[in-house]
């Protein structure tokens, strides 16, 4: 069992999922990686439990019973993986839309650097997004200066998804009462931090849209961010 885990949740992830995994594996230090699926159509978990027999004791595998949204398949995760002895928890998409060949400077940031939470962040200078459309990245980069002034978190970008958190950090906050499916679960996330004072550091990084597979953002999940992150602010006024 290697210090470092990195979840990876999948809904219909056929076409990415054997290369971001051996991609991952190939990297120079040894990360675990657990696959959170959702019982995909496409049988993505299949291809996961090929890829268990070459990668036994590096490659695990959670699957769901139905698509049940992103924030509580990483729920399950960080259950799963605060049960083993993992010091570093990491989270990732399938998608390439985070380079696995960063999770090294993720790790660095928190274990030499001093970090409780490093966040893959693409805007600390500027908007690093490569192939988004215009509208996607105005919807990103306005939901992360809409996230600052409603929370006050000095964080540049809230709605990452690209996130190492030390088990410390998943160990005090209180999972089961985290609300959030879509984006608006990566900021309840940074949020809870944030108020429990763990330091929080963004390590610059590109973010390059999905060339492969279907994008699974939706209406819904813009709304839950809109409404809840003051929803958010609000209730954590009266907890003090
Ligand atoms: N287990 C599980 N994984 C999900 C669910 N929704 C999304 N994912 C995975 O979460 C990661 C991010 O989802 P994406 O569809 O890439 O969402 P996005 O990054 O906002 O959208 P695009 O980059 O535009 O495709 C991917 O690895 C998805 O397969 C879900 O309901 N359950
Ligand atoms: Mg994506």
């Amino acid at each position: 069992m290697q210090d470092a885990v990195v979840i990876i949740p999948t809904y219909n992830e056929i076409e990415n999922i054997e290369a971001i995994l051996r991609a991952v594996f190939t990297l120079p230090k040894a990360f675990d990686v657990l696959v959170v699926d959702d019982n995909s159509p496409d049988l993505t978990a299949h291809k996961v439990k090929d890829l268990q027999k070459e990668f036994s004791n590096q490659l695990f595998l959670e699957v769901r019973k139905e698509k049940s949204g992103l924030g509580t398949a990483y729920i399950h995760g960080f259950k799963w993986c605060l049960n083993k002895d993992y010091q570093y928890i990491f989270e990732m998409d399938a998608d390439f839309s985070h380079n696995p060949k960063d999770l090294e400077r993720l790790y660095e940031a928190c274990k030499t650097e001093g970090a409780d939470v490093a966040i893959g962040s693409r805007y600390v200078k500027g908007v690093n997004v490569v192939n988004w459309p215009l509208g996607r990245v105005i919807l990103s980069y306005g939901a992360s200066i809409y996230v600052r002034l409603i929370t006050g978190m000095k964080i540049k970008d809230a709605t990452a998804g690209f996130v190492c958190y030390k088990r410390q950090v998943l160990e005090q906050l209180n999972l089961d009462q985290i609300k959030f499916v879509g984006y608006a679960f990566q900021i309840e996330m940074k949020f809870k931090a944030y108020l429990k004072k763990f330091k929080i550091v963004e390590v610059p990084v590109i973010f390059t849209d999905r060339t492969k597979g279907e994008s699974k953002l939706s209406s819904s999940i813009i709304s839950e961010a809109i409404f809840g992150v003051i929803t958010m602010k609000f209730k954590s006024l009266f907890k003090k």
